[in-house]
């Protein structure tokens, strides 16, 4: 019914349009491959969503093998981003299954046909224009191009070129989605309409009829968020990096986040498990939970507030997928750091629990007998609490954010204690922000360092994100605007992650040669005289002492930190009840306050 080219002898399906062994099929989900392979784990897309094109050579060197994607016999994709496989999900609540294929960029061509009415691709950051990706490529010269938007841009030039192009519609959904809203760049990529929100939602289905129908359909539509934990869908097959939903949305409210606009759901763990299995099942060994925050699942929507986290839910979730045969490795999302200093056992247990099975190794930094490390992504943003009530002010909730710098380092105690070892991010060119500011993150970050702490320090420049309450807002724009405090923050933190790395005797030198090598080649002209000092303090040609004697850099001072102990007696009376008396540290408080209570219902 639907086909502009019927073929009489091909079957009807039971949406009334013709199926044709070779006419392709109906609908053809795709994503770029830099986001479809499941290979060498999380960092190698990190990595190429902030490297430029043109160090790709740097990650064909490292993973030779990173092209090489797994297939079904029909030549669909054996894995796809956790999206695809949603939307592939949804849409088979109407298709039949043979109208619908998930394949690679590469596969395209066998796909797509006269009867091929909706490529529909998912993408997470195909423009790299979100924080962190575009900060690193940018400071090496190309803003536009990182490995991810330069496979993106390649993808959509190959569904644009397609010669059944006019027969289709080309719809984009996922959470880089907003990007082409905000850069306009439709026509050049060939996009008909961009889905701002989850496949599940009946207007997404209804835009899919449209497109197939061959009716005009929206530039961009957004449509609505489940409320209830019920109407999430699971994928039945393989994600990439065996991603599982486990939340949605995340309650701290930060005014910069995109994911807190969804409403905080918990899933349930019936489903989560369904997932985990289908990912064994079709030969996946890793699993990894996706959500914003890991702690508040299991604690959402109960009597006790969510910054409380449920440790037995926690361990009993954690442990049935670490325990399900075939799940070899597992990896945390992300994560938030007060819980640590709220419930240091948890912190510990979960340890106990998934270090065995976590793939990433800390030789110079874990205790672990071989050296396994957890590493969960974790905002830090800033160091000034001046900043933190603008921007984050329930950041570290169940504490108020005047303690955040002692919340922060308290946490990071905690975790790296029991082999915790986070990616931090940080904002770095707020709008309005000061020296004063810079100043006090670098306080905190020297104060890290002299604590001997240790967390991967991941500084970006701040971008507005789409919908979010500082989407007007503008902060840098140009790495070459950058104060002489904004470089040295970055630098200092690059700086400190490479610690871990020094051990040997050439990997001081050969960083200290290579930045100063490159910034005679190429970076002095791109970022500026600001950059000068903080790269030469980078590259330890001149000690930081010596630099800060010149008046070149700020190298932090004491900052006063509170204990675990000192931070629990901040809280208010009525938190007080949540605490568990097994992690110690607790205030009188607490105790009279339990007495109290007793005493009341022995009196009732
Ligand atoms: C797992 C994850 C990763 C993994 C794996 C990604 C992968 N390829 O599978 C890794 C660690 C590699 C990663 C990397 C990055 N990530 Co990431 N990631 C996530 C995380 C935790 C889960 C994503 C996920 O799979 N969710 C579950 C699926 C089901 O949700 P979904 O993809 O959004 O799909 C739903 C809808 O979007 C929609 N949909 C999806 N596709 C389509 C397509 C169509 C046509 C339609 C109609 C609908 C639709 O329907 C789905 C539900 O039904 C999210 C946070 C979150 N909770 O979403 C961050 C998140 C998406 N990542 C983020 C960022 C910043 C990055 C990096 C840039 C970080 C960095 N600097 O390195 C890189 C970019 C990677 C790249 N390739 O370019 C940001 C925002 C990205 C943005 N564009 O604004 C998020 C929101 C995290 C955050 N809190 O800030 N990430
Ligand atoms: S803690 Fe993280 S996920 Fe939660 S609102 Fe803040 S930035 Fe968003």
């Amino acid at each position: 019914m639907y086909d502009t080219i019927p073929n009489p002898e091909s079957p009807i399906s039971k949406n009334g349009y013709h199926k044709s062994a070779d006419g392709g099929k109906l609908i053809v989900l795709t994503a770029p491959l830099t986001e479809a392979i499941d290979h060498a784990g999380y960092f190698i897309q990190m990595a190429m969503a902030s490297l430029p094109i043109w160090m790709e050579g740097v990650i064909n060197r490292k993973y030779p093998k990173w092209r090489e994607v797994e297939h079904y016999k029909d030549g669909s994709a054996k894995y796809m981003p956790a999206g695809v496989r949603l939307v592939e999900k949804s849409l088979s609540r109407v298709y039949e299954s043979d109208d619908i294929v998930s394949c690679y960029p590469d596969d395209l061509e066998k796909f797509i046909g006269p009867r091929t009415r909706v490529v529909a691709v998912s993408t997470h950051n195909p423009l790299g224009v979100t924080f962190a990706a575009g900060v690193y490529t940018s400071i090496f010269g190309s803003s536009k191009m990182p490995i991810n938007s330069h496979y993106s841009r390649e993808l959509f030039a190959k569904i644009k070129g397609s010669e059944y192009r006019d027969n289709f519609k080309v719809i984009v959904g996922g959470s880089g989605g907003w990007q082409i809203i905000q850069t306009d760049l439709y026509e050049e990529l060939g996009i008909d309409c961009v889905v701002d929100g989850r496949s599940e939602s009946t207007d997404t289905l209804d835009l899919f009829a449209k497109a197939i129908r061959q009716e005009e359909i929206p530039r961009e539509i957004v449509v609505k968020h489940p409320v209830d934990r019920d109407s999430i869908m699971f994928p039945d097959t393989r994600t990439t990096f065996g991603v599982v939903e486990m939340t949605t949305g995340c309650g701290r409210r930060c005014k910069f986040c995109v994911p807190d606009l969804n409403p905080q759901i918990d899933l349930p763990k019936d489903k989560i498990m369904g997932a985990v299995l289908a990912n064994v099942r079709e030969g996946n060994k890793q699993i990894s939970l996706a959500t914003e925050d890991m702690f508040i699942w299991g604690q959402v929507h109960t009597e006790i507030p969510f910054y409380f986290p449920n440790r037995e839910a926690l361990l009993d979730l954690y442990g049935s997928i670490v325990d399900t045969p075939g799940v070899e490795q597992h990896v945390l999302s992300h994560a938030t750091i007060a819980p640590a200093v709220v419930d240091p056992i948890l912190i510990k247990e979960l340890s106990n629990i998934l270090l065995p099975k976590s793939p990433i190794h800390f030789p110079y930094l874990s205790s672990h007998p071989e050296k396994k490390a957890l590493a969960p992504l974790i905002g830090l943003e800033t160091g000034s609490i001046k900043m933190a009530k603008k921007v984050m002010a329930s950041k570290g909730v169940p504490f108020a954010i005047d303690h955040w710098q002692s919340v922060v380092l308290e946490g990071l105690r905690v975790m790296n204690e029991n082999n915790w070892f986070p990616a931090m991010t940080l904002i770095v060119g707020n709008p309005d922000e000061t020296d004063e500011d810079n100043m006090a993150t670098l306080d905190l970050i020297y104060e890290m360092e002299r604590r001997g702490l240790f967390a991967f320090l991941i500084p970006s420049i701040f971008t507005p994100l789409h919908d979010t309450r500082m989407e007007m807002e503008k902060g840098v724009t140009k790495t070459r605007d950058l104060t002489p405090l904004q470089w040295q923050l970055m630098m200092k933190c690059w700086k400190m992650n490479l610690r871990p790395g020094q051990y040997s005797w050439w990997g001081p030198t050969a960083w200290r040669l290579g930045s100063i090598g490159m910034w005679l080649y190429k970076l002095r002209k791109l970022n500026g005289p600001n950059f000068t000092y903080p790269l030469l303090m980078f590259a330890g040609l001149f000690s930081e002492k010596r630099l800060a004697k010149m008046g070149k850099i700020y190298t932090g001072k004491p900052i006063e930190v509170k204990s675990r102990r000192e931070l629990l007696a901040t809280l208010k009376p009525k938190m007080l009840q949540y605490l568990r008396e097994d992690n110690g540290d607790l205030p009188d408080e607490y105790f009279t306050a339990k007495a109290d209570a007793k005493a009341e219902s022995v009196a009732v």
